[in-house]
């Protein structure tokens, strides 16, 4: 019995033995990190507080992902983790796996119980050697940690630290919240039509730059690209014609509800635009009792602008109308329904305010809040409307004295189709040239006298499509400016920085090429064409 017990305590103290001695090697293995510096990392947009506690977390084959359980969407975006993880470093990382026994690192997508709280994109990352701890009072801000993430694991494992691959996450706290509300792009699908995969590469891309709008100009003089049930011809006969005379395209209303759904697991409301009482020749194509120019209506595939208005005095044009945007309103979730309103230059000054300030209460009617560019300020529309600033300055101070926000879309400063420079392959300069300094160097804060932060609801990048028909001429107006539009509108003023920025932005290459992204590549930035494995500091 005796030796039985002592036979017994040798073989737990030759077992503590060996798991001391494990843990040791462990520890000396957490030792030989690399000094890192979470602060020198190249996120985009730039967090609101970065603290660096210079070691890592090595993010492995046995880390797992867990969230809180019972709180809405966490367990969605720690999938949507596990999935990005996987296709940039092959892991399989297991999430909620109650029946994984094995005892890797972990990271934790928490919510926090905060009611008061009311940041709804907010969220704290806190990453030490055996631990990644996600915080966000809701799904959504737990989904914008998770980019800050993405952006935090390198391109390439350090295989000299352990037998597996081991990604090195540096250590340190982000407390990060948006400064704006609002941070959006807008495509043009109208005068050259985008197919649901290109616009959802499009969503993709966004999504991992913090990006939460997506404004899609779905309706101009050359072609509609929203099937309405009540009014079928606007995409029989106006849907099929486009700028240079192709074939155009239309999403159906099952394509337009996958998009929206596709962008909502992603936090990104769509905006749906009908243009109007302007812009609307393939409207009255369709249907030529809604024209008001007075002449025949004939196809259109110029980029010329102006020339076509509906006929803002007959009932019929509001029973229309009422009908696309209850159709429209039925299938789109987010607050917001853009009714245009730009460029109405053969409509009479009082018949365009007449028919924004209809149009408005019809939006109203179908809960949703009206955008318009800058124009329909001049209109009697409540101040729950938003306006949309890309041109006239005074038009945009007059939004603020009636109590309206602001979305700012300088022509000269956030033109997605304003070309880099005079040698630039796509792209108009009726606004300005702007190379990816200048898109970047501005303060929406103080763009326009008197209109400041409390006054502007976000920043938004449009890319009009007249020079540009495929996805590839999309990725070369849009990148790399559309990032540093991300920076503008999420990051605060002290944080914002061109030659900080421009370094971050020559390291955003690993990824624009693993999403084969063809963007312009700008002499003003030196690419990273490869990341070289971080070499391990040894100790001893
Ligand atoms: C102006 S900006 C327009 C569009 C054109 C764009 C081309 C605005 C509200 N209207 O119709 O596509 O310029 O840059």
């Amino acid at each position: 019995m005796k030796k039985c017990n002592l036979i017994k305590s040798i073989l737990i103290f030759t077992a503590v033995l060996a798991i001391t001695a494990c843990e040791e090697q462990e520890k000396k293995k957490l030792i030989n990190f690399p000094e890192t510096n979470l602060a020198m990392e190249n996120m985009i947009p730039k967090p609101l507080k970065i603290m660096a506690s210079n070691s890592a977390f090595g993010l492995d084959q046995n880390t797992v992902i867990h969230t809180s359980s019972n709180a809405t969407g966490f367990n969605e975006v720690g999938q949507y983790l596990s999935e990005k993880i996987k296709w940039q470093t092959q892991l399989d990382i297991a999430v909620n796996n109650t029946t994984n026994t094995s005892s890797g690192r972990v990271i934790f997508i928490h919510q926090l119980n905060d009611s008061t709280n009311s940041k709804k994109e907010a969220y704290e990352l806190t990453i030490t050697q055996d631990s990644v701890i996600l915080s966000a009072a809701t799904a959504e801000g737990a989904f914008r940690g998770v980019q800050t993430l993405r952006q935090l694991i390198p391109e390439s494992s350090n295989d000299t630290l352990s037998e597996t691959k081991m990604w090195l996450i540096s250590s340190g706290k982000i407390t990060d919240n948006p400064n704006f509300e609002y941070r959006g792009a807008m495509l043009d699908v109208a005068r050259h039509f985008f197919s649901v995969e290109d616009v959802k590469k499009y969503i993709d891309l966004l999504a991992y730059y913090k990006i939460n709008a997506l404004h899609l100009h779905l309706t101009d003089d050359q072609g509609w690209r929203i099937e309405i049930k009540s009014w079928p011809k606007l995409t029989e006969i106006g849907g099929s014609s486009e700028v240079g005379g192709g074939p155009g395209g239309f999403y159906t209303q099952e394509d337009y509800k996958d998009l929206v759904a596709y962008a909502a697991k992603q936090y990104i409301t769509i905006i749906p635009e009908v243009d109007m009482p302007g812009h609307t020749n393939a409207a009255s194509l369709a249907y030529p009792f809604l024209n008001g120019n007075g002449k025949k209506v004939e196809p259109y595939t110029g980029i010329d602008v102006g020339f076509s208005t509906f006929d803002t005095r007959k009932d019929t044009v509001y029973a229309f109308i009422d009908d696309v945007v209850r159709e429209i309103s039925e299938m789109t979730p987010g607050p917001y329904f853009h009714a245009g309103g730009d460029e109405s230059h053969v409509t009479k000054k009082k018949d365009f305010n007449y028919f924004i300030s209809r149009v408005d209460k019809i939006v109203k009617k179908y809960g949703k809040r009206m955008i318009g560019w800058d124009e329909i300020v001049h209109a009697d529309i409540d101040t729950t409307a938003i306006a949309q600033f890309w041109s006239n300055e005074e038009n945009a101070k007059i939004a603020v004295e009636k109590g309206m926000k602001v979305i700012l879309s300088p022509g000269k400063k956030a033109y997605l189709d304003m070309q880099y420079d005079t040698l630039s392959k796509y792209g108009l300069h009726w606004a300005a040239y702007i190379p990816v300094d200048t898109a970047y160097v501005w303060t929406p804060e103080r763009y326009i006298n008197g209109i400041n932060k409390e006054h502007i609801l976000g920043v938004e990048a449009p890319l009009w499509s007249e020079t540009i028909s495929t996805m590839e001429e999309l990725e070369y107006l849009a990148f790399p400016r559309m990032i540093g539009y991300s920076e503008l509108s999420w990051s605060t003023e002290e944080n914002r920085n061109w030659e900080d920025y421009k370094i971050r932005l020559g390291n955003q290459t690993p990824f624009l090429d693993r999403m084969n992204v063809k963007y312009y590549p700008s002499k003003l930035i030196d690419w990273k064409k490869a990341t070289l494995p971080i070499k391990p500091r040894l100790k001893d």
